[in-house]
């Protein structure tokens, strides 16, 4: 049976806005307070799906959330209408405001882990949703995202979801930014990769001193378990902490895989050559040829890979067995970065080909081409199962940038995010949103 590689992207929500809520991500500390623009944002994530959908990929997409959230203002002593409620926020704790009207479920890559069904004990695609509690303003998606990703995936024969795991930084979980996956062709059984930044039961692993490490070894393995993958099928690799402590706050800053290659960074992890190895042992084992592509930072060091985000890109198949590398503009107009693509490509390896995307209202947030969609490898019958609302197609693509045009503003500001109307907005689109997405009561909200 065929299998494939579908990338479910994230829409950009309407309140799309420059927050610096995310301590540690270079590239949201930098753009604190700049002046969004929420149209360009959603239109550029939608220019970069139906590229994809138009050179032949499966292609996805991922409902937004509500936002202002009102509901998790409510539950920190905001109280009132729904307008009094942001009123008050915005008076008297506008970061909690900020917090909570953050467009942030837009980067996918943070949703939610997923298992394909060969690898699984039960034979099920298993899902878990990321807990994402470093951040607060990430903390609130888990919810949502469980009854999205439930909606968008409604077929228990095939689907297997569990909830995020429990809300405590011991168990901090960043969902599919810090796993990759290899296998030989994406219907057989493959080799999970899973990229922790810290212990938070065992002080023998290293941790960073400057900023904070996101994911657990212990979350890392409680998503191993829950999916039923066995030991054959998993490596677990400690993120190298000097590198968080540069803004490597995911290993998807650092690293990309796909199929049997891994193109990284060689100051990514720990130990790197025994985790090589391992990953060496056991894809043979699954009939799979590993490849890694190291990066020296002779050629590109940690900073000219968190600005230009060249490891934030997608590693793609083409048809031919070769690979494509979609990088943001950032990759472009770096010189260093530049230079080694260009270096990269004409070499005999794996990478043949490299295709820039303007992905900058989302990058100025610390968010790539890689950030912003969730892979699912499915099968056949499996994709025929997913929910068809959320598969992007010209058609699709066409209704949802009216949508965008119709619904969205080209310009939010801090003091913008205050105004009641926004939710009003928000809410309005989103109603119209899960009717073209076929996606069900996924909101909690109701329309007066
Ligand atoms: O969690 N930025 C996100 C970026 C997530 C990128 N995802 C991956 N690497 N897979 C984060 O730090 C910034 C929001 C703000 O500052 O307004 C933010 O949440």
């Amino acid at each position: 049976m065929n299998a494939y590689e579908v990338n479910f992207d994230g829409l950009v929500g309407p309140t799309h806005n420059y927050g610096g809520l995310s301590y540690g991500n270079v590239a949201s500390q930098s753009n604190s307070q700049a002046v969004s623009n929420p149209k360009e944002a959603a239109l550029q994530g939608l220019g970069k799906m139906k590229a994809l959908m138009e050179m032949g990929f499966k292609q996805g997409v991922f409902a937004p959330q509500e936002r202002q959230d009102v509901a998790a203002l409510r539950s920190l002593g905001f109280s009132g209408t729904d307008a009094e409620v942001i009123a008050k926020a915005a008076k008297e704790a506008m970061p909690l405001l900020a917090a909570c009207s953050s467009a942030s479920s837009m980067w996918t890559a943070n949703s939610c882990t997923v298992s394909p069904s060969a690898d699984t004990a039960d034979g099920r695609v298993h899902f878990t949703a990321a807990n994402l509690n470093c951040k607060f303003h990430r903390s609130i998606e888990h919810p949502t995202t469980s009854r999205v990703l439930g909606a968008m995936f409604a077929n228990d024969k095939f689907f297997a979801h569990h909830t995020a795991l429990p809300a405590v930084g011991q168990f901090g979980d960043e969902g599919a930014a810090n796993h990759t996956r290899f296998c030989k062709g994406y219907g057989d059984a493959g080799v999970e990769f899973f990229v922790f930044g810290r212990s938070a039961f065992d002080s023998r692993f290293p941790a960073p001193q400057r900023y904070p490490a996101r994911q657990t070894l212990e979350a890392s393995q409680a998503v191993a378990r829950l999916h039923g993958l066995g030991s054959e099928g998993v490596v677990y690799a400690q993120q190298n902490p000097a590198v968080i402590d540069q803004g490597v706050f995911h290993n998807d800053v650092i690293s990309v895989g796909n199929g049997e290659v891994l193109f990284y960074h060689e100051d990514a992890f720990l130990e790197t050559d025994k985790v090589l190895a391992e990953l060496d042992s056991k894809l043979g084992k699954h009939g799979g040829r590993f490849q890694a592509v190291r990066v020296p930072r002779s050629a590109v060091g940690v900073e000219d890979a968190v600005r230009s985000y060249l490891f934030n890109s997608q590693l793609l198949s083409r048809a031919d067995g070769s690979m494509l590398l979609i990088v943001p503009e950032e990759c472009r107009s770096n010189a260093n970065v530049w230079n080694y693509l260009n270096q990269l490509t004409s070499d005999q390896g794996p990478i043949r080909e490299v295709k820039v995307f303007d992905l900058k209202q989302s990058m100025q947030n610390g968010g790539g081409p890689a950030c912003l969609r969730l892979r699912v490898a499915l099968k056949e019958d499996e994709l025929a199962a997913v929910n068809q609302g959320v598969i992007m197609s010209p058609q699709l693509h066409a209704t949802l940038t009216t949508w965008v045009e119709k619904h969205y503003r080209d310009r939010l500001s801090e003091a913008d995010l205050a105004d009641p109307q926004l939710l009003v907005e928000c809410r309005t689109a989103l109603d119209e949103l899960t009717q073209i997405l076929k996606l069900g009561a996924v909101y909690p909200f109701q329309l007066n």
